[in-house]
């Protein structure tokens, strides 16, 4: 079956036809195209159509599809049995991994995904606290749990209101701008004794790229100490892709909490959420916060996971964050040769050109970028072989694996785009 006939028929079957609303390609006013395997930083569609992958499964696939060790390890692992529902070796070994790479979590639990990693951290931080409030900012996207889908980014930002998440949870959730310590400060002045945390992706990636201004995130740490509030750096997308120690480590912040997902999971379904000893020991069966999960420690995603994990520590961060770094750089450069407004934001191995003459700093900007021209640019790039994000509103994510050749070629399909 194609792509088309299959979009088809998954619409009669599926809301949309998708299983997670961005595929559907309606932001670069497009329809999707069905994947048939994946390799390195390839993919093939069903019509057998090769593309240069810069979605990487939103970022999952730093080391690149079916990395020789994270396939064995998960083919081992197979064998083995696939769900014990019961603990493993696999789990204990990742946990160990983790805290060492990222030394703020002392203790951590696993979960299937990233939304349940921030619901569950949220949860913990309000019964550590006995505090109800917390602040998350606009733009940023933390899953989709009823309490963070209040202006939230990615593409929830584009559905006005938050239909069928009640008034009574959502009035908890306090909203400040990204990069606007001072919204914040106010929050902790009107409302300090009763909120939980903040939680914040410390690079935004929901919006597009975000850097943190300086002093942002330090601002949230001092208010948080300040108040009695726990912090919350969701790492989601930027653990083990900023650095091996995340974003925590890159900018020298230690959160409370840390929620992670992507990358630890190899490519199989895993969050995890951890911080200090003192605060997860709150959690059942220890604590009285309860969180639980029949695919939690999963023995397949923990050995992708901890091979995944393993294979990293032989990476050179730097030099793929150089690289990058000049491949997005050559292919914004294009785009303003064609005359068209640009700002581009950049860290590590990921990178959003914003169609936007101003630097985007926040939700609001991020906004006002042209939509249009994005589409345009995406239809044609994706009409050469080059798959990148489907809305201009999310990041663009290099890995280990992508050559100088597929840059090159990518630059070289930027080069024939018209607009
Ligand atoms: N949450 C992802 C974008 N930031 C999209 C996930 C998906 O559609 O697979």
């Amino acid at each position: 079956m194609d792509s088309k006939s299959l979009y088809t028929k998954a619409q009669t079957l599926m809301p949309g036809g998708v299983n997670s609303p961005l595929r559907a390609c309606k932001y670069v006013n497009s329809e999707p195209v069905f994947i048939q395997n994946a390799k390195g930083a390839r993919l093939w569609d069903v019509e057998g159509r090769e593309y240069i992958d810069y979605v990487m499964s939103w970022g999952p696939m730093i080391l690149g599809h079916q990395d020789p060790a994270v396939s064995e390890a998960a083919h081992k692992a197979v064998d083995l049995g696939t769900s014990y529902g019961a603990p493993c070796y696999g789990e204990v070994a990742l946990a160990e991994e983790i805290t060492k790479l990222i030394p703020s979590m002392e203790m951590l639990r696993m979960v299937s995904s990233g939304t349940e990693a921030t619901m569950s951290a949220l949860r913990l931080a309000r019964g550590y606290t006995g505090r109800n409030k917390f602040i998350k900012f606009i733009g940023n996207y933390h899953g989709h749990a009823d309490s963070f889908l209040a202006a939230a980014g990615s593409a929830a930002g584009t559905i006005p209101g938050t239909p069928g998440v009640p008034e009574e949870v959502i009035k908890h959730t306090l909203l400040a701008h990204y990069n606007d310590l001072d919204a914040v400060r106010a929050h902790f002045e009107t409302s300090g004794d009763d909120i939980a945390c903040i939680i914040v992706e410390p690079v935004a990636g929901n919006m597009g790229l975000v850097l943190p201004r300086d002093g942002f995130l330090q601002g949230l740490r001092d208010l948080c100490t300040q108040y009695g509030a726990i912090l919350i750096f969701d790492e989601v997308i930027t653990g083990f892709r900023l650095a091996l120690g995340g974003a925590q480590e890159r900018f020298g912040i230690t959160p409370d909490l840390t929620t992670l997902g992507k990358i630890i999971g190899g490519g199989f379904p895993v969050g995890c959420y951890g911080g200090k000893r003192e605060i997860m020991e709150h959690m059942a069966p220890v604590g009285g916060v309860f969180q639980a999960g029949t695919l939690s420690g999963n023995p397949v995603a923990m050995a992708a996971g901890l091979a995944t994990l393993k294979r990293l520590q032989q990476c050179d961060y730097a030099a793929l964050e150089a690289r990058t770094r000049k491949f997005a750089e050559a292919l914004t450069a294009i785009m303003v040769e064609k005359g068209q407004a640009m700002s581009l934001a950049h860290i590590a191995s990921a990178f959003t050109m914003y169609f936007s003459k101003v630097p985007v700093t926040n939700m609001t900007e991020s906004g006002q970028c042209n939509a249009e021209a994005y589409a345009t640019y995406w239809q044609q790039m994706l009409a050469q072989g080059i798959y990148l994000a489907p809305a201009g509103f999310e990041c663009s994510f290099t890995s280990f694996i992508h050559t100088d050749e597929d840059f090159e070629q990518t630059l070289e399909a930027a080069r024939k785009v018209e607009f």
